[in-house]
């Protein structure tokens, strides 16, 4: 393949060959240079908001079947930057970054047209296996997305087939605080990645995700090329009133195309559902200062960032043993002591009962899930972020 450079193909086809025989944690594994991507699996979480008018526009609707809508909308809109937008910008997907126990992620999106500030905070739950938390927040909005996220890995006909281990919950606060807060549950598709061999893999998405809430049950069907419309990465979303709840929408909704780039209704409505713009808002990292700690993304994987951007990799690979090192060391230290590494900003819960009877609506498996519960503890760097202006000419 044309993907891999010469010098590396030996060590791509030993890699290919430990995942074929490997079932696990294939962040663990280590790949040749030229796959290796300078971005934490802790900056993930961001794409769930890179287009924060969709997710401010949640709130806007009214409640019942527009906000329904209003939340598939935002779903579908993220989809892109989340599975395509390695191989936009860094021309396939690439071996992430493999946090470290207690990494944490911070940043914002800025208010722009009366949508709010949008808050993003991550933070590295377990290492072993690897476990993401993660809290989006538009305050003036009443709009919190919380959520955690793992991976289980197999390999099979050539692909790696990723099952999303997970969940995440929505929760919209009305201005008018006498109303009930609306909950939406959000499942994680399946993922399968593809084009391997050579050189230069991308992700296709299969199975299902659900959004249950707000009166609504709505599954995402993902297909690839050859199924609905022919064409990769497709999808078909059904959305149906839950029995007793639904308000008054349609009695079926159909939305079909593709997630990366445009889809209309096929039922229940007409015209565009959505059309993904190219322009999208990167998150902008929190400045770092001392509150923020050392194992801030950025700030941990500096330098072996810079060393994979410049094509420094004895630098790189210097760099991650040193902090993989010391994290094998805080371990044995831990464990010498009697003490355990405690997480800053989430809880650990054995399970989720806005999971368990949102899941039961749908009848999803799994029937429980654990929860990890954002404690509320914004690190003070976020308040000069989203506190209004002053109002100016007041004395
Ligand atoms: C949550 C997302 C997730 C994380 C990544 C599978 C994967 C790690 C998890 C699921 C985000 O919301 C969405 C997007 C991409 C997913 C990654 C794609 C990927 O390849 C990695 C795995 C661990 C690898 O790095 C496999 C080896 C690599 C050489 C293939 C490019």
């Amino acid at each position: 393949g044309q993907a891999v450079p010469a010098s590396q193909r030996g060590s791509w086809s030993s890699f290919l060959k430990s995942i074929a025989s490997f079932s696990g944690d294939l962040s663990s594994l280590t790949a040749p240079p030229f796959i290796l991507s300078p971005i934490s699996l802790t900056e993930f979480p961001a794409y769930w908001c890179e287009r924060p008018e969709y997710f401010a526009a949640i709130a806007d609707a009214k409640p019942g079947y527009e906000r329904s809508i209003a939340v598939l909308r935002w779903f579908i809109s993220t989809l892109k930057d989340q599975y395509t937008s390695r191989n936009d910008e860094m021309g396939s997907e690439k071996k992430p970054l493999n946090p470290v126990l207690g990494e944490t992620f911070f940043g914002t999106w800025p208010d722009k047209n009366g949508r709010g500030v949008t808050e993003l905070l991550v933070e590295q739950v377990s290492h072993h296996p690897p476990i993401t938390a993660f809290v989006i927040e538009n305050k003036s909005k009443g709009l919190r997305l919380t959520g955690h996220n793992a991976q289980k890995t197999s390999f099979s006909a050539g692909s790696i087939i990723v099952k999303q281990i997970g969940h995440a919950v929505l929760t919209v606060q009305p201005k008018d605080t006498s109303l009930p807060v609306e909950t939406f549950l959000i499942t994680l598709p399946k993922l399968r990645i593809d084009g391997l061999w050579y050189g230069s893999p991308y992700i296709e998405l299969t199975d299902f995700s659900h959004i249950i809430g707000g009166g609504y049950a709505t599954s995402i069907e993902f297909k690839g090329k050859g199924y609905f419309s022919g064409r990769s990465h497709s999808f078909k979303a059904t959305s149906i009133p839950i029995p007793g709840q639904g308000g008054a929408g349609p009695k079926e909704v159909v939305i079909d195309g593709t997630w990366h780039e445009s889809s209309k209704y096929t039922k229940g409505g007409s015209g565009s559902f959505h059309d993904v713009h190219e322009h999208k808002e990167v998150v902008k990292p929190l400045e770092w200062t001392e509150e923020l700690g050392e194992y801030e993304t950025k700030q941990l994987w500096k330098l072996v960032a810079k060393g994979i951007r410049e094509g420094d990799f004895e630098l790189a690979s210097r760099e991650k043993s040193r902090i993989e090192n010391e994290q094998r060391q805080k371990r044995k230290d831990e464990t010498a002591a009697g003490s355990k590494w405690e997480l800053r900003f989430f809880e650990k819960q054995d399970s989720d009962p806005t999971y368990e009877q949102l899941a039961r609506i749908a009848k999803l498996t799994p029937p429980t899930e654990e929860k990890y519960a954002f404690k509320g503890n914004w690190p003070s760097n976020f308040a000069t972020i989203v506190a209004p202006p002053a109002p100016s000419g007041s004395t």
